[in-house]
């Protein structure tokens, strides 16, 4: 984890790495047998040496102790010591459980209306303080793919989700639903341990069977995100350290000078008069209202930062925020009953309390007020773990459980209240000690609904915290990178793995965050980015200017095309987010999602998938003109001339030059794509282009979702548009399901046909004649076809 302000991730961020994991392994029950505290493995003396090394799960993880066998002996464990581990692996623990160790047995089980519920008893003590001697087991059978295992210990708790692709290509899920401070350790063999030090051991299994179902069951349990307006699929341009609202306008001239497309342009603390929330340097920031104002003449939206530490130090009477926050009790307080102070961009600040439904109202009022001045219409929430400069608060945390508990999971600093508020920090629902993991969500949540309150707009936010069910409420975007090219490659994963937490819209900081980058990183970091679903060009501060118009004209055309490439796709990319919001299925989808039984797709993390069919190989590495990806097995065309390639399923070599990005579609598949604008508005208003990838029976399938782009409850209210595209025997047609007004709007213009291996000798709209060209790489074009978008038709060549 990078060091410095502002750099700050504690407790869960560290775990959310490794639950992000995708374990490449065989299925297990082990998983819950550790976590139920036992070890069922074989009891055939001499015990302890018939523990193969890959089952030694470690019974002395506390990190601060060098174990010793005395020590591990004293907790009826044993003790081997094995040679150390090779670099990059993971050590052999020398302390582990004995097959007998004490657990607990099953007393009682019996019939319940959903499924099971039972009593296990453990009649020896183990060494964990406060060990539970009774717990009770509820085992929910909820749907056919769902098995639900509860279990109430006030013990351990964990905060984990895996996807597990086992042999053969089938895949499970397992979530573990609980908020509190907890480590996850992976062993050599096929298990896991969770180590959580509260709540509810409360599981969740999800029996897939393919990569794809484990998510949509995933998210049939924390509920579907949210359907986002069109324009925060735009790009955005932000960065930390515009001088002015003058600077930041003079950017925003930029682009439109050189049309590049921009749909929503930004400002971090640097707006606000002492970093203090809901205030605007009336100096240096301003014309903002005038900008704010320009934006939206130009089809464009302004989005700001907000922190949730509010400054504690203002003249009694000169801030209404924490004064008012004050008055209402809406701040986290110390065990003594007083708001919390810790030290955040403000300096002294209180923090809110968003598990209170006042602070709510508290936040929208703020909001309210800010809005008057300054129109914005999207919100972007950091520093919410919470982060602190101090540790715990201005006066340290108090003794006690909750801040020195009596095991402290691998967390930062090994501390709970390391660069963040003390543990034992009173809130309106629990202690800070439970609710830690949840202050990002709970501030997704209030900020969305002050957002729909005040625009009655669907809204558009980004969280740097995050916990399931987070995609209801917000995007996310990774947090701090540098500007190196490991950064940009590391940021795949971190996208792919937000994908499967049902958080679809992601990105990270596009050109990296802190240090400086270079015009060839940019360049290629902006090819990718411009297929990250959330698509935002973020920089630090004192670092020279990284938006696209700071570069050579070469570089600058270069991000320029790939944001038109971006665009042109946005009907493609819409129709992904509401199968998202519809069922749970990921926008940015990793290979093996689609290829699960094609083993060699399993550790792809240097390429991507939009949807089912669109393969993204970026280029990674400075100095190359060429990319080498994986093509699975199948004809697949390239996304801008129509050429096929056919792979055995290998990895091909790409031509790739400084301005191109090698984009692939899968065979069987039809994109709807539109002539793209330099904003989303504009780009709505033109011609659809539909991109037909005939597979080799001749046959394509694809769909568009289409409505308004920004009002509330548009599927749910029934006002939108479901078009099905399909080819079979030479016939392309357009199928309206559902229709709305608006798709009398927009009309189908282009139809490219790849993959028609002989050239027609005529073609038919609707059975009247129509013109065409037919290319050499078998693409097949009928343009100017007219046609509304809300009425059916159907294309022939013969
Ligand atoms: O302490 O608001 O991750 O994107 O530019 C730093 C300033 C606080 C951290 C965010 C970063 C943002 C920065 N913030």
């Amino acid at each position: 984890m990078p060091s410095g302000h502002g750099k700050l991730a504690p407790w869960w961020v560290g775990s959310g790495l490794l639950v992000a994991a995708v374990l490449l392994s065989t299925i297990t029950v082990w998983v819950l047998r550790q976590v139920s505290g036992g070890w069922l493995g074989p009891t055939p003396p001499p015990k302890c040496l018939l523990v193969p090394e890959s089952h030694r799960f470690d019974c002395y993880p506390e990190r601060r102790v060098v174990v010793t066998q005395e020590l591990c002996e004293s907790r009826g464990c044993c003790f081997i010591q094995s040679p150390p581990p090779a670099e990059g692996k993971q050590g052999v623990p020398w302390c582990f459980y004995p097959p007998d160790f004490p657990s607990y047995t099953l007393e009682s089980l019996n019939q319940t209306a959903l499924g099971m519920a039972g009593l296990l008893v453990r009649r020896e003590k183990a060494y964990y303080p406060r060990d539970i001697e009774k717990l009770r087991l509820d085992v929910e059978f909820e749907t056919d793919t769902r098995l639900h295992i509860k279990e109430s210990f006030n013990l351990y708790g964990a905060h984990p989700f895996y996807l597990l692709m086992e042999e053969g290509g089938n895949a499970h899920g397992v979530f573990l639903l609980n908020s509190n401070a907890m480590e996850v350790a992976l062993q050599p063999a096929p298990g896991l341990t969770w180590r959580t030090i509260g709540g509810v051991l409360d599981f969740y299994i999800f029996l897939g069977p393919d990569p794809n179902m484990v998510i949509q069951q995933y998210q049939q349990v924390i509920g579907f995100p949210a359907m986002p307006p069109i324009w925060a699929l735009g790009f955005h341009l932000c960065r930390w350290g515009y001088g002015s609202s003058n600077e930041t306008w003079q950017t925003v001239r930029a682009m439109r000078n050189y049309q590049i497309p921009q749909d929503a342009q930004w400002n971090d603390i640097d707006y606000m008069d002492g970093y203090r929330d809901f205030t605007l340097d009336s100096q240096k920031f301003a014309s903002l209202p005038s900008l704010v104002e320009d934006l939206h003449k130009h089809g464009q939206r302004y989005v700001m930062i907000l922190d949730p530490g509010i400054s504690s130090t203002s003249p009694r009477g000169s801030y209404w925020p924490f004064d008012e926050g004050l008055r209402r009790g809406l701040f986290l307080n110390t065990t003594q009953g007083q708001p919390l102070i810790g030290q955040v961009w403000p300096g002294f600040t209180a923090f809110a309390d968003f598990s209170n439904p006042d602070t709510h109202q508290w936040w929208l009022e703020n909001l309210q007020h800010f809005h008057a001045h300054v129109p914005f219409d999207g919100l972007w929430i950091d520093m919410n773990e919470p982060s602190n400069f101090m540790d715990g608060s201005e006066d340290g945390c108090p003794p006690g459980e909750f801040d020195s508990p009596p095991y402290t999971p691998a967390v930062l600093g090994d501390s709970l209240s390391a660069k963040t508020v003390c543990a034992s920090a009173k809130q309106k629902v629990s202690v800070h000690y439970n609710l830690h993991n949840l202050y990002g969500l709970m501030e997704a949540k209030a900020t969305a609904s002050a957002l729909v309150k005040i625009r009655g707009k669907r809204p558009f936010l980004i969280s740097r915290s995050t916990f399931p069910s987070q995609g209801r409420y917000s995007g996310h975007w990774l947090g701090d990178n540098r500007s190196q090219w490991k950064d940009m490659c590391y940021s795949i994963p971190g996208l792919l793995s937000f994908s499967l937490f049902g958080i679809p819209l992601v990105g990270a900081d596009i050109c990296g965050f802190s240090g400086s980058t270079s015009e060839e990183l940019c360049t290629r970091w902006m090819q990718l980015g411009a297929f990250y679903p959330f698509a935002r060009n973020h920089n630090t501060q004192n670092e020279k200017a990284q938006d696209p118009t700071a570069f050579s004209p070469a570089a600058r055309t270069a991000m320029k095309d790939v944001l038109l490439t971006r665009y042109s796709l946005l009907p493609f990319l819409y129709t992904l987010f509401h199968r998202a919001h519809l069922q749970g299925d990921t926008v940015a989808r990793p290979l093996f999602f689609e290829f699960p039984w094609d083993v060699a797709t399993w550790e792809l993390d240097r390429q991507f998938l939009w949807g089912r069919s669109l393969l993204v190989t970026p280029v990674l590495e400075p100095g190359v003109d060429s990319v080498t990806g994986y093509v699975p097995q199948g004809t697949w065309y390239d996304f801008y001339t129509g050429s096929s390639v056919n792979s055995s399923g290998e990895m091909l070599k790409m031509s790739a030059p400084l301005e191109h990005l090698n984009l692939h579609i899968q065979e069987g598949s039809i994109l709807p794509t539109q002539k793209p604008g330099t904003t989303t508005e504009v780009t709505r208003e033109n011609p659809l282009r539909l991109i037909v990838a005939l597979s080799s029976h001749a046959t394509a399938w694809g769909d568009l979702f289409w409505d308004d782009g920004e009002s509330l409850d548009t599927f749910e209210k029934g006002n939108y548009s479901y078009v099905v595209f399909n080819v079979t025997q030479n016939i392309f047609t357009s199928t309206v399901l559902h229709a709305s007004t608006e798709a009398t709007k927009v009309t189908i213009g282009t139809l490219s046909i790849f993959g028609v291996q002989r050239p027609p000798s005529k073609v038919l709209l609707n059975g009247q004649e129509k013109p065409f060209s037919y290319l050499d790489n078998q693409v097949l074009t009928v343009s100017d076809l007219g046609m509304s978008l809300s009425q059916g038709f159907s294309l022939q060549w013969l």
